[in-house]
């Protein structure tokens, strides 16, 4: 995989989502919510991906929208599907995803990511949006949500939550990609300081409150929490994102442990994926493409004390049940 960066300034360019149209419940671009329809195509390496898989845990989505699980590891034509049986996706009947977004667009010749939506009659890709995939889940198809299904974008806190969502998008979830991809040390050098100023603000904001809005899983803390949960495996070291561990920040650590052990989170996280994606994939970064034993992830399931904080996971909802069978994770130590 080739990184795009700026020769000027050395910054990580990040490819644009290109299809943007959303399934709806009133189904107003031409896509009307239909359980059994649509294909939920991921990467359990990917953080952007993740948060998909979350919402949808969380959610009771799991028969309503099918999921797809990519090969970790990208080839030539990005992301692939073989870990299927015959290396094809068994409802799409396709090898790669680029034929999802071919069959949607013949002349598309940008980037090809996770998480796509793919409509399983025509094979065309709907959207890679996947900031409003996720919103869209919470709130487009409450019809399909399981009973206890709790409220993930409040209305009434849906202004605090873009607002920290845009912070978090800025300067955690993308600036991590930005000092890992950097060309030039000025460019990783901005990325490095607004990342560690932005958790030390979040550090703040979490000593004293057990979520990041309101007192109930949101939004917010799905989008934290995909980058947290990939912070001592990959960023600390691969993306050179190292003024401290995840474990050497004592409420963040403790707040990440706190969401992985809330069903629905840590039960979808696949860590070997997530480390031979990102080690054997981004080959600038990491030539030898060797995969680092370490860290010991047994630490992820230790006390974190949070629930002296008090708050309400799912608020009037419940916890989800265990994942179905075949979308289990295989045990993580
Ligand atoms: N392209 C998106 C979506 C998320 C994304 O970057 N996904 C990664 C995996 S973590 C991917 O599929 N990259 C391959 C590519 O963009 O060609 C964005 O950054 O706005």
């Amino acid at each position: 995989m080739t990184i795009p960066t700026d020769p000027e300034t050395g910054e990580f360019v990040r490819a644009p989502n290109h299809f943007a149209a959303r399934i709806t419940a009133d189904g107003r671009d031409g896509w009307p919510v239909e359980p059994g329809r649509y294909r939920l195509v991921i990467s359990r390496a990917c953080p952007w991906a993740s948060r998909g898989v979350i919402t949808r845990r969380l959610l009771g989505l799991e028969s309503a929208i099918p999921l797809a699980i990519a090969d970790p590891i990208q080839d030539e034509k990005s992301w692939r599907f073989t870990l299927d049986p015959d290396g094809r996706d068994p409802v799409l009947g396709i090898r790669y995803l680029a034929e999802a977004y071919h069959a949607a667009d013949p002349d598309y010749t940008g980037g090809i990511s996770v998480p796509a939506v793919v409509d399983v009659p025509s094979g065309k890709l709907v959207t890679n949006d996947y900031p409003r995939i996720t919103l869209d889940f919470a709130t487009e198809w409450t019809a399909h949500q399981r009973a206890g299904a709790p409220d993930l974008y409040p209305e009434r806190l849906r202004d605090e939550i873009d607002e920290v969502n845009r912070g978090v998008h800025a300067d955690v979830n993308a600036a991590v990609y930005e000092a890992g991809f950097a060309s030039k040390q000025s460019a990783y050098d901005d990325a490095y300081a607004r990342l560690f100023a932005k958790l030390d603000e979040l550090s703040a904001r979490l000593a004293n409150q057990r979520y990041l809005v309101g007192d109930t899983i949101t939004e917010a803390d799905i989008r934290l929490f995909t980058t947290l949960v990939r912070f001592d495996p990959v960023y600390h070291g691969h993306f050179k994102c190292n003024r401290e561990k995840l474990a050497e920040m004592p409420v963040l650590w403790a707040y990440a442990r706190d969401l992985f052990q809330t069903p629905g989170f840590g039960d979808t996280v696949d860590f070997d994926h997530i480390k031979r994606h990102y080690y054997q994939v981004h080959e600038q970064v990491n030539p030898t493409r060797i995969v680092p034993n370490g860290p010991d992830l047994s630490r992820w399931a230790t006390p974190h004390g949070r629930e002296a904080l008090g708050g309400r996971p799912f608020g009037d909802g419940t916890p989800p049940g265990p994942p179905p069978d075949a979308e289990a994770v295989p045990p993580q130590w």
